[in-house]
């Protein structure tokens, strides 16, 4: 039986096509690719941010060539053939840990500019929380919104946009649902960044609304207006909490951050 993934266009169209075309030159460092890859283009995003020459091969992984499964038996894209010293080469797969690889080994700033991962350990550590976020729920959430049928669709969509409250949405929600008072007393007129950033706002205000429509939120907010007098104060910078002291003194941090 014919696999349905195999029916592919056969190749990069567009601008990618045009990227594609300048890296066919042989190259000691090369990607097998599939244009349509997601993962694939995690990998291709690093080699263009870090400037690093390579060799694009354009294979279809559901017809798995021979030369695929020569380097990866599983015969995914992206597989990366990395030289070795004696002028063989060795694969590597799996995107993300293909990507950190290349951020690793092509670190020259000069011809590579800065690293995508923080020089600090910790900081380190926690972008590869996010990393791993991104690969145990963000992904598998897309792909049961977009595969599940019927019902099953409906509770996939409802877990991609995060039907769950976490501590953190609760943490931020107080400043989330106050935001107003730019408008109000900074002169922002809901005047919010737009052009190339609409998106970002549109994701944002799903965020927000989300965020206003909780129970928990209704149910202990006051009426906006009786907020102003207390956010007059803070826009005048005359109040006298220990927030607005420790903001006037340059020290808001202690007073934040375990609150
Ligand atoms: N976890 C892998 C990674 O991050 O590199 C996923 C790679 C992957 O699933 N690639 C797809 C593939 O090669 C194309 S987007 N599929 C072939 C198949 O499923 O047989």
């Amino acid at each position: 039986m014919p696999i349905p993934d195999a029916a592919l266009y056969p190749e990069a169209t567009g601008q990618a096509a045009k990227y594609f075309a300048q890296h066919q030159q042989e190259q000691p460092l090369k990607i097998y690719s599939g244009w349509f890859c997601p993962f694939v283009q995690r990998v291709l995003l690093v080699l263009h941010t870090k400037n690093i020459p390579f060799q694009y091969i354009e294979v279809n992984p559901y017809h798995k060539p021979k030369h695929l499964l020569n380097l990866n038996p599983r015969g995914l894209v992206p597989t990366l053939a990395v030289p070795t010293a004696n002028g063989t080469s060795k694969p590597l797969f799996e995107s993300s840990v293909i990507c950190e690889y290349l951020d690793e080994v092509y670190s020259d700033p000069v011809k590579h500019g800065h690293r995508l991962l923080p020089d600090d350990p910790y900081e380190r550590a926690r972008a590869r929380i996010w990393i791993q976020f991104v690969g145990s729920n963000i992904i598998p959430s897309f792909h049961r919104w977009l595969q599940f049928q019927g019902d099953d669709a409906a509770k996939g969509k409802e877990e991609y946009f995060g039907k769950e409250v976490t501590l953190p949405d609760l943490i931020i929600a107080p400043w989330i649902t106050r935001h107003w008072v730019f408008d109000e007393f900074k002169g922002n007129n809901g005047d919010w960044p737009t052009t190339e950033d609409d998106e970002t706002w549109a994701r944002w205000n799903n965020y927000t609304k989300a965020i206003e429509d909780l129970q928990a939120v209704k149910d202990t907010s006051s009426d906006r207006e009786k907020f102003f007098p207390i956010y007059q104060r803070y826009a005048d910078n005359t109040a006298e909490s220990e927030a607005a002291k420790a903001i006037r003194q340059g020290s808001a941090g202690l007073v934040f951050a375990a609150s």
